[in-house]
């Protein structure tokens, strides 16, 4: 059975106070689930939020992490420093990080290299652009991007990961992918990854969609066979948004 995830990507969003105000809120509704909750505020907050989180089943993950160990990096944060303070889960290769801040597919695999080598999971997210789609060359793209970030990696490495598909042109758009699209394309990474590793860790990878999931589209999105759960972005930021997409799982 693989794991069934709902995970809030607060990006550049909620201060101190309101991260606060929003985890006692998800705290006190969280429904009774088999799903995994994540939520992703922002750096500067992620030690209040892991304590704030402390007495619920919440889990809080970071947005980002950098691949070396420490050093002169300025304004980066290391593997190390989200241990410390009790976090286990890093997203890496948002398609904000890849689009604004130059990560590609070569840094993105350094990335996750290091997050595994010191045993936080990882929540590695890809997807093609419009014109990809457009051009028909969405299945391409995706493999490729796989292949470049995660086929150097070890079969037993597999169960630290967790896939999340967002559709660039989904991205915080209101545009939907169609749960078909969805689930083809999760399908298609489904197989890509059976080919180059096995069938049984093809199956036991979560592959969550990401891309404008709202109350409205979820439960239908989630519906599909190869469709674990959800990265959420702007429906994370409201209690009961949040609550509802983790109630239609
Ligand atoms: C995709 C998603 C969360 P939104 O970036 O990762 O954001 O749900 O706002 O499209």
């Amino acid at each position: 059975m693989r794991a069934k995830i709902v995970a809030g990507n607060w990006k550049m969003n909620k201060t101190l106070t309101e991260t606060n105000a929003l985890l006692a809120e998800l705290s006190g509704k969280l429904p009774d689930t088999d799903a995994e909750v994540m939520v992703a505020p922002t750096y500067v907050n992620l030690a209040a939020a892991v304590e704030d989180v402390k007495s619920s089943t919440i889990q809080v993950i970071a947005q980002n992490m950098h691949f070396a160990d420490n050093g002169a990096y300025t304004g980066e944060i290391s593997a190390d420093m989200l241990l410390d303070i009790g976090i286990n889960t890093v997203i890496i290769g948002h398609s904000e990080r890849r689009a604004y801040f130059g990560e590609t597919d070569e840094i993105l695999a350094k990335k996750v290299i290091k997050a595994l080598e010191k045993n936080l999971r990882v929540v590695f997210c890809f997807g093609e652009e419009l014109e990809d789609r457009k051009s028909d060359n969405h299945f391409n793209i995706v493999a490729s991007q796989l292949k470049n970030a995660l086929f150097n990696l070890k079969p037993e490495a597999w169960s630290n990961i967790v896939l999340a598909y967002e559709p660039v042109w989904a991205i915080g758009t209101g545009e939907t992918a169609s749960p078909e699209q969805a689930q083809e394309m999760h399908a298609f990474i489904r197989k890509t990854i059976a080919d180059e590793y096995t069938t049984e860790i093809a199956e036991a990878v979560s592959i969550l969609y990401g891309g404008s999931v709202k109350p409205a589209n979820a439960r239908e999105i989630f519906s599909k066979a190869d469709v674990d759960g959800g990265l959420i972005g702007g429906a994370a930021l409201k209690a009961d948004d949040f609550i509802a997409i983790i109630d239609a799982i």
